[in-house]
């Protein structure tokens, strides 16, 4: 069996690859992720170690047989890590990522993930007094050993932050004011304002967000815009979810007011919510009935 370290590199090895990532100035694979239409795509947003909803997703309406078959792929749009019930906790964090990595490692060109803000061993993710990125950081050095940190921080610096296909745009968290182009977002990785934007933003009127770091409809039109995208076309972000999880299911349709713009957080443990789009068809999804 291959062990943890071996795990993280061929799966950080497998981002280095240019499936649907154009190269940015640098040679690297750029910060955007392009994703054709010719397959359908599973979008899953915060797990937040909620691995359960991980095994519900695959298991709802054949998913995992179609993803063996080459007839699905798969986008998470970050933040699988770090327990939201429990924040201290991180083995389940560290199986989960385990997971995803070797389902990239698997399924070239098939398994994506976008980073999310705490995907991340920095000391900038601190939720209810405790710091997350820290805590899992040292986790991984305690449960796992230096050689599979080391991955693990390379496999996270080289996540594409967006990902656009035909009628959507997918981020983590939010488009950055003002909006972004494609050549933008290709560079992104090299530009960390950009990048911090891109993990952390919340729509306008999000309580106690600095105000800096929101975005409002205008920011929205012009990601659009700018990307080529049609004025309806769907913004897809995890990230900020809204009010009772659990009583609303984890997905957030039009959220914030803003007409097409849509929170999905697949940690909401009540209906495990996920999304698939065919052909800029968005159909929503609950694996718990
Ligand atoms: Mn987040």
């Amino acid at each position: 069996m291959k062990d943890a370290a071996e795990l993280a590199a061929e799966a950080a090895e497998a981002l280095a690859g240019p499936d649907f990532r154009p190269r940015d100035s640098r040679g690297r694979p750029g910060g955007l992720l392009e994703l054709p239409s010719d397959l359908e795509l599973a979008v899953i947003g915060d797990l937040h170690a909620c691995g359960g909803n991980l095994d519900l997703i695959l298991a709802h309406r054949g998913n995992r047989a179609a993803l063996e078959g080459g007839r699905l792929r798969l986008l998470f749009l970050g933040d699988a890590v770090h327990n939201d019930v429990d924040y201290r906790e991180m083995d389940t964090s560290i199986l989960l990522i385990e997971r995803i990595m070797a389902l990239i490692a698997g399924h070239p060109g098939r398994v994506f993930y976008l980073r999310g803000n705490h995907d991340s061993f920095g000391d900038d993710v601190m939720k209810g007094g405790v710091l997350q990125g820290l805590e899992f950081g040292a986790a991984v050095l305690r449960r796992r050993g230096r050689d599979c940190l080391a991955a693990m921080q390379l496999f996270f610096d080289r996540l594409p932050l967006a990902a656009l296909g035909e009628g959507f745009l997918a981020v983590h968290a939010g488009p950055p004011r003002g909006g972004c182009g494609r050549g933008e977002l290709i560079e992104a990785l090299s530009s960390p304002a950009l990048a911090m934007q891109l993990v952390w933003n919340r729509a306008a009127g999000y309580p106690g967000w600095p105000a800096g770091m929101t975005y409002a409809e205008g920011d929205l039109a012009s990601a659009r815009s700018r990307l080529g995208l049609g004025p309806r076309a769907h913004v897809i972000v995890g990230h900020t979810p809204l009010g009772d999880i659990e009583a609303t299911g984890g997905f957030w349709r039009d959220a914030f007011g803003y007409s097409g713009h849509h929170i999905l957080f697949s940690a909401a443990r009540s209906r495990a919510p996920y999304l698939s789009i065919t052909a800029s068809e968005l159909r929503l999804h609950f694996a718990k009935e």
